[in-house]
């Protein structure tokens, strides 16, 4: 399997980062490709539980090189915050790359996206306040300041004071904010520079001659196929590519050299911001699903939104990535229902649509089309093959797998590495 793509097949936090460490031990390069640290995986292994945000999961896979791909876009504060932190714990992070084309976080998107999202008021996106937005937009309006710059004091200075230039405006006249100083910016910058240098690398070449010589590369998205910029519920979606063509603009490889894209998609389906969500539960189904789920933001820690399965949004997911396998997660948090419910259509004004309606305002006021399947009471998180499942429990993975139109190549039946069940 030489090059694997991993992505979210829902709104995210699907279980991404246990999916990739899983297959840690037999690759060697993990890549981040999109977003910053919005994103949070957490990876349990034995009695230790380890929350990534801007290192890829390789990272605590001996031997595995980790990659932040020039599609990331990086807080320096926080990527050396979480450095420090592995370090403290005894993991190994000397073999990180980081491309030199990755644009920074400046301190000032953090402050942005912030103020434009209190502005927003009742029309806000509910972003993690991490800065994403913004510094996607300046690298579109080609403001953006790129790690290379790092390198050349007087180039930086010249970036952040022309990025500045509009963006003083802005918060001193729109957001009341005082200007932020072009001088001050550029040297907090610029103490990061000697830290970083050693990582810096042409990223794309290392990566392609790796998967020359035969080598695994995994390449793991942030975020999922409904929060991404092109294919997501726009406006409320990431600025980021997450779905797999992401990993070919985000890494600088070519889409011919993809073997397999893995979609991970939960039992169920969980949100976390605004945004449209036709099998949402506001009732006690709902928080049922956020406690034994554990449905909390790895990185702001906000309740995440709870709903059944949408088959819908998987079958969309399989179509939009070109998934050849999914990863089904959490199975074992829909023990001790009575019927579990699937969305297999939604109902817009009256029409039946069986596929995701191509404009956002149908998406709005979709409602489900439940298919009603039997549940289970049985623990199985101790399962470690399919036919050590109960009956109704296989039956509820046998149906989803025909209802999503994509293989299930495995099962998770518990947050531990060790708790999945794999499918030959
Ligand atoms: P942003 O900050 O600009 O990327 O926010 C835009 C939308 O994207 C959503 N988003 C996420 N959704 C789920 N999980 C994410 N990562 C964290 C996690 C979230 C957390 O793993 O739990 O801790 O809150 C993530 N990152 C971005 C976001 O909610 C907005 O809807
Ligand atoms: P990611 O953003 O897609 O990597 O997912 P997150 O790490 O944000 O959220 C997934 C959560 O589910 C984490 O706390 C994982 O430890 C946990 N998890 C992953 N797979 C399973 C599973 O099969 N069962 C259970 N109970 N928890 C799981
Ligand atoms: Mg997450």
């Amino acid at each position: 399997m030489p090059a694997v793509v991993v992505v979210g097949a829902q709104w995210g936090d699907e279980g991404k980062g246990k999916a990739t460490d899983q297959l840690g031990s037999r690759v060697d390069y993990v890549v981040k490709f999109n977003g910053g640290n919005n994103a949070g995986h957490t990876v349990v292994v034995g009695d230790e539980k380890y929350a990534l945000h801007l290192l890829p999961s390789g990272i605590l896979s001996p031997g595995c090189v980790p990659v932040i791909g020039n599609g990331v876009v990086i807080d320096l504060e926080v990527l050396f915050e979480e450095i420090d932190g592995l370090e403290a714990r005894g993991m190994d992070t000397s073999k990180l790359l980081v491309s030199a084309n990755a644009h920074l976080i400046p301190p000032y998107n953090r402050t942005l996206d912030k103020v434009t999202e209190r502005f927003l008021g009742k029309r806000q996106i509910g972003t993690t306040g991490r800065g994403i937005g913004p510094t996607y937009a300046d690298k579109m309006s080609r403001v953006g300041i790129r790690v290379q710059d790092l390198f050349d004091a007087s180039i930086l200075r010249q970036k952040v004071e022309g990025a500045l230039q509009q963006k003083n405006q802005l918060l001193v006249k729109v957001f009341n904010r005082r200007a932020v100083d072009v001088d001050e910016v550029t040297e907090t910058l610029l103490g990061y520079t000697e830290r970083l240098r050693p990582m810096v690398a042409d990223t794309s070449l290392a990566l392609n001659k790796a998967l020359d010589d035969g080598q695994t590369v995994v390449f793991e998205a942030g975020q999922a196929t409904m929060l991404d910029v092109d294919h997501g519920t726009y406006p409320f979606v990431t600025s980021s590519s997450a779905v797999s063509a992401g990993a070919c603009t985000g890494s600088g490889i070519g889409p011919t050299r993809i073997d397999r894209i893995v979609g991970v998609v939960k039992a169920y389906t969980t949100r976390v911001g605004e945004g449209p969500f036709p099998t949402e539960l506001l009732d006690e189904d709902g928080e049922f699903l956020r406690k034994t789920g554990g449905e909390y933001g790895t990185t702001t820690g906000r309740p995440r939104r709870t709903g059944w399965y949408d088959a819908v949004i998987a079958r969309y997911a399989g179509r939009v990535n070109g998934l050849t396998d999914l990863v089904l997660t959490k199975l074992d948090v829909l023990t001790g229902l009575e019927k579990v419910p699937v969305c297999v259509a939604y109902d817009v004004d009256g029409v039946r649509h069986d596929e995701m309606p191509p404009d956002q305002s149908s998406f709005h006021h979709a409602t489900p089309i439940y298919e009603y399947l039997d549940g289970w009471w049985e623990d199985i998180s101790q399962a470690r093959a399919f036919d050590e499942l109960p009956e109704n429990t296989q039956k509820y993975v046998l149906a989803l797998e025909e209802m999503s139109g994509t293989r299930i190549s495995s099962i998770g039946v518990g947050p531990d590495r060790e708790a999945t069940i794999v499918r030959h």
